[in-house]
């Protein structure tokens, strides 16, 4: 299977899921500040949201979100337990966590990228980003309080849920959010960096 993604972004998500799950797996960077990247206009045609990430199967079917990539590739590795089994509540509570980085904490960090082209006056950037801050702390003061005495969102046990918020916590760096007063965010950050397959695609997407 093929995964377009590019580097940093959530698609980052799905390649650490990819990586972390030992299925074989061909991952295709798009850099969409080269208007000259050959893959542009494939990746317009496969999906006309023009996000990544993309899952190509071997068999040409397309999956083009975070959450139904994770999920599927998570079932295709259930002794990697990414997942919880299916029918349990722990899948149930594992899907409301990847909801929650999905709907609340990737948009809501997210739009910060965003400041810039809603006006090129640096004073109504200042104005919006003060606006969306409270909300992007939020999601993170919640974490943060749902993180205390545990590994990962779900306990000891990685999931596709802390791929997904390890990336998009992650962008507090770029967006210039200090993530001191969100103590267990910054320790659990830095566990999952340390997990060998994320370190993998860390290095391969070079982000490190
Ligand atoms: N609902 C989609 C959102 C995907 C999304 O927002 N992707 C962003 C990167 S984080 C993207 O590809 N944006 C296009 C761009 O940067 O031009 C999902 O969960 O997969």
């Amino acid at each position: 299977m093929k995964l377009y993604y590019s580097a940093g972004s959530c698609s980052t998500s799905c390649h650490i899921t990819l990586e972390e799950s030992g299925i074989p797996y061909e991952a295709i960077e798009i850099d969409f500040d080269q208007p000259s990247d050959p893959n542009l206009a494939l990746i317009e045609k496969l999906n006309p949201l023009g996000t990544l990430p993309i899952l190509i199967l071997d068999n040409g079917q397309q999956l083009d979100q975070n959450l139904s990539i994770a999920a599927y590739v998570a079932d295709l590795a259930p002794e990697k337990n990414l997942l919880p089994a299916y029918g349990t509540f722990e899948r149930a509570q594992a899907l409301n966590w990847i909801s929650f980085v999905a709907a609340d904490l990737h948009k809501g960090i997210g739009a910060l990228f965003g400041v810039q082209k809603i006006s090129s006056d640096a004073k109504i950037q200042g104005t919006v980003r003060d606006y969306m801050i409270p909300n992007a702390k939020s999601y993170l003061n919640y974490l943060n309080e749902k993180l205390e005495g545990k590994d990962y969102v779900m306990g000891n046990t990685f999931t596709i849920a802390d791929s997904y918020a390890f990336v998009v916590c992650g962008w507090t760096k770029w967006l210039e959010i200090p993530l001191t007063p969100y103590k267990n965010v910054e320790a659990y950050l830095a566990r999952i960096a340390s997990r060998p397959a994320v370190a993998k695609v860390l290095k391969a997407e070079g982000l490190v």
